[in-house]
């Protein structure tokens, strides 16, 4: 019995040191300190021994178990603190890697150049309105003085949205529609302007999209005169282009002002000389004129005692003319190569 004893202790120590993962550390302990390992069996024959042989052997097989336990737990530890190792090993960071960039962004030309007119009339004491992009007609057409048989308001020139029920909602085709919703909201002095897209049935080319984008301008007090108008458009083109950039007024008709006129720049590829792309050499920023009395009535302002004026002025135009962009088109592509020239990473 001592012998097997002996022979169970140093298997059971052999066995234990050979396991060399946590797992085989498991399966050793079944084999060392099962209920079938040599060690169990010495166990259960104490009770056959004559009475004075048990307390030795007792004593033997508890020592022999104490070895065997600590030596289990100390490989128990070491096995631990190698897998730990490892697995700090595997999740190191290597400090002496370059890291890894992320692209920067940028702003879209149209928000840099949206961004630009909205601070320049915020320095000249405006505030920023808003209105729907999906407009009724009273709004989009008749409060704006654009009679039913205006071709504006065939299905052939404007989008109109399939709404059951609302034959009346489009798609808003500028942003003097805001105008009336800002009138309606306030009286006056009227000093806004409202930035926004706007839709049109229009075949795209160099300088047309049919969805681009507006700022609405408005201005209603009393005494206000088309001088303040032109004051205001000269002080505008010479903030956005600069004091050599040329620029034209000319007459021009919009049912919703009287006199209307015309704001053109010269443009950005021939510099005035006249291109394929401008034709006569301007390209048209925006239109504008003193809004007509029929207008400020429509809205529940005294044309007697109060006049205004106001402008429709072409984002997306203004991007090409600031930034010399040969197309406006390029503004919609979404090509990286293009949009990187304002700052986005490639
Ligand atoms: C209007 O939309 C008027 N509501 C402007 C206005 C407002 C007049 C207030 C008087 C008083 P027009 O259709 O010309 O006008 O458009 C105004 C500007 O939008 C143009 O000068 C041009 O800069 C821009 N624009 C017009 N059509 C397009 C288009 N298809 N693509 C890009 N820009 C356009």
């Amino acid at each position: 019995m001592l012998r097997v004893l002996d022979d169970a202790l140093e298997r059971g120590l052999a066995t234990l040191a050979a396991a060399t993962t946590l797992a085989g550390l498991e399966e050793a302990h079944i084999q060392v300190f099962g209920r079938k390992a040599p060690l169990s069996e010495v166990q259960r024959g104490i009770g056959s021994l004559p009475a004075e042989a048990r307390s030795d052997i007792g004593q033997r097989v508890n020592h022999a178990r104490r070895q065997l336990q600590e030596a289990a737990d100390g490989r128990r530890a070491m096995l631990e603190q190698a897998s730990e190792d490892a697995l700090l090993v595997a999740d190191r960071v290597d400090l002496s890697l370059p890291g890894r960039r992320r692209r920067s962004g940028s702003l879209h030309p149209l928000s840099l150049a949206e961004d630009e007119i909205v601070d320049i009339f915020l320095r000249l004491g405006y505030r920023v309105a808003e209105g729907p992009e999906i407009e009724d007609e009273w709004h989009n057409f008749e409060a704006l003085n654009i009679p039913p048989d205006h071709p504006a308001r065939t299905m052939k020139d404007s989008i109109y949205v399939n709404i059951p029920g609302h034959p009346e909602l489009l798609l808003r085709t500028e942003t003097s529609s805001v105008q009336i919703r800002t009138m309606q909201s306030q009286p006056p002095p009227v000093f806004i302007i409202a930035p926004g897209r706007v839709y049109r049935r229009e075949t795209p080319d160099a300088t047309h999209l049919p969805v681009f984008h507006q700022v609405e301008g408005l201005v209603v007090d009393e005494g206000i005169t088309f001088a303040d108008l032109k004051g205001t458009l000269d002080a505008v083109a010479r903030a956005l282009f600069g004091q050599d950039r040329e620029t034209k007024l000319g007459p021009a008709f919009f049912p919703f002002v009287e006199p209307g006129a015309e704001l053109a720049v010269t443009c950005m590829r021939c510099d005035g000389a006249g291109c394929p792309v401008c034709g006569n050499g301007w390209i048209e920023l925006l239109g504008c004129g003193m809004v007509h009395p029929v207008v400020l009535e429509n809205c529940g302002y005294d044309p007697e005692r109060y006049t205004g004026f106001a402008f429709g002025l072409g984002i997306d135009r203004v991007a090409l003319l600031k930034y010399r962009i040969p197309d406006i088109r390029l503004l919609v592509d979404g090509d990286i190569r293009f949009l990187a020239q304002f700052g986005a990473s490639r």
